[in-house]
C-alpha cells in the first residue's frame, strides 16, 4: 500500500448560475482533482475547490504546491502512516485545501485497499446526513423561488441565507421574506462572511430576533477581537466560526476567547485526518458542530458526506451538501443524488468515487 504518484489536474466547469456572498462570487469551478496511486495500482481521489478571497489560494497555486512541495513529502509512505503523512504535511503552515485534497484522496486509496468505506473507518456512526442549501445574494422573490424549487424538487427544508450586505435592510428583508414564503417548516440561518462590523450585525440580528434563527456564522471578522466577543456574548442564537477557524488551534482561540460558540468543518480545508480532530476538539468543548461547504462539486461533497456521517456529532444538524446542484456538469460518472432532503454516503469501499475519464478529459486545463 505504498505511495508511487501524486497527480494534481486543474479542471474548469461552469456553473449555472454564480453564486454571490460578502467576501466574493465564483462562475466557473476552477478547482483541482487530487489522485494518489499506490503500488498495488489503487488510485484514490479527491477535490480542492480554491478560494482565493478566503484563504488565498489559486488553483494554479494548488497544482504547484501539490506537484513541487506535497508530492515529494508522502510518495514513498504507506497508506496507513496516516499521522506521519499529516505531520509532514503540517510542517507547511498555509495551503489547507491543497493539504485536505490530498489527505482525502489517501484515505480514499486506504480504504478501497481494506474494503472499506471512509466513514465506516473515520467512525461509522450512520450513513447519510440531511441536506443545507446555501443561498446566495439576490433578489428576495428570486431568493424565495430558489428556496422553493430546493424544497419541492429534493425535499431541502434547511437553508443557510448569505447576508452581509449594505445597508443591512438589503439582507434582513430578503430572510423575512424566506420566513414568510416559506414558513415555520424550514429551518434558517445566516453567513456573513466578514461582510458586516460587530455593531451592524447586532442591529441586523435585533431585526431578525422574530424570525426563528438557528445560528449566525462569521458575520463580521474574528480579527474585531473585543467587539466580536461583545456580538457574541449578546446573541441567543449559537455563532459559528467559518474562515476563522482553519486549524483545531484557532477552533481552541475563538472558542475559549468567547468569540465563537459553533464551528463549521469543512473537509475541503481540513480533510479528513484534521478534521477529525476538530471533531473531537468540539466535542471536548462542548460546542455544535456544522459541517460546510467550501462551493465544492460532487466530489468535495461526497467527501463532506462521508465525514459527517462518520460521528453523531456532525451527523445532528443538516450539511451544507447541495451547492454543486448549481453546476453545469461534474466529473462523477454517478451523479449525486439528493432526496427527501437527504444525501447518502457510498457504501464504498473508500469513497466510491468513479471519475468519468470522457468528463476528466472535456474539462481538464492542462
Ligand atoms: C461559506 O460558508 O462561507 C463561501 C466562501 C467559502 O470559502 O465557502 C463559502 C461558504
Ligand atoms: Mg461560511
Amino acid at each position: 500500500m505504498k505511495i508511487t504518484q501524486v497527480e494534481a489536474i486543474p479542471f474548469a466547469i461552469p456553473y449555472r448560475k454564480p453564486l454571490k456572498f460578502a467576501s466574493g462570487e465564483v462562475h466557473v469551478a476552477e478547482h483541482v482533482l487530487v489522485r494518489v496511486t499506490t503500488d498495488d495500482g489503487v488510485v484514490g481521489v479527491a477535490e480542492a475547490p480554491p478560494r482565493p478571497f478566503t484563504y488565498g489560494e489559486t488553483q494554479a497555486g494548488i497544482v504547484a504546491v501539490i506537484d513541487t512541495i506535497f508530492a515529494g513529502q508522502v510518495v514513498g509512505l504507506d497508506l496507513v502512516e496516516r499521522e506521519q503523512i499529516h505531520a509532514r504535511l503540517s510542517r507547511t503552515v498555509g495551503n489547507p485545501t491543497a493539504k485536505a485534497a490530498l489527505d482525502m484522496a489517501i484515505w480514499d486509496a486506504l480504504g478501497q485497499s481494506l474494503g472499506y468505506s471512509v466513514t465506516e473507518l473515520l467512525g461509522g456512526y450512520t450513513d447519510r446526513m440531511r441536506v443545507s442549501h446555501m443561498l446566495g445574494f439576490d433578489e428576495p422573490a428570486a431568493m424565495v423561488a430558489e428556496a422553493e424549487r430546493m424544497r419541492d424538487t429534493y425535499g431541502i427544508t434547511t437553508f443557510k441565507v448569505k447576508v452581509g450586505r449594505r445597508p443591512v435592510r438589503l439582507d434582513t428583508e430578503v430572510v423575512r421574506a424566506l420566513r414568510v414564503g416559506l414558513g415555520d417548516e424550514v429551518e434558517l440561518y445566516v453567513d456573513g462572511n466578514r461582510g458586516w462590523s460587530a455593531s451592524e450585525s447586532a442591529r441586523a440580528m435585533k431585526e431578525m430576533a422574530d424570525l426563528d434563527l438557528t445560528f449566525a456564522e462569521e458575520l463580521c471578522p474574528a480579527d474585531d477581537v473585543v467587539s466580536r466577543r461583545w456580538l457574541v456574548q449578546q446573541l441567543d442564537v449559537p455563532f459559528i466560526a467559518d474562515e476563522s477557524v482553519v486549524t483545531p488551534a484557532e477552533v481552541t482561540r475563538e472558542v475559549l476567547g468567547g468569540s465563537a460558540t459553533a464551528v463549521s468543518i469543512k473537509t475541503a480545508r481540513t480533510g479528513f485526518t484534521a478534521s477529525r480532530r476538530v471533531h473531537h476538539l468540539a466535542e471536548g468543548l462542548g460546542v455544535e458542530v456544522v459541517m460546510g461547504n467550501q462551493i465544492d462539486g460532487q466530489l468535495g461533497s461526497l467527501c463532506s458526506v462521508a465525514f459527517g456521517s462518520a460521528f453523531e456529532l456532525t451527523s445532528r444538524r443538516a450539511g451544507e451538501l447541495s451547492n454543486f446542484l448549481d453546476m453545469t456538469d461534474d466529473l462523477l460518472a454517478e451523479p449525486l443524488d439528493i432526496r427527501g432532503g437527504q444525501l447518502v454516503a457510498r457504501s464504498g469501499p473508500g469513497l466510491g468515487a468513479a471519475i468519468d475519464p470522457d468528463k476528466l478529459a472535456r474539462y481538464r486545463q492542462d
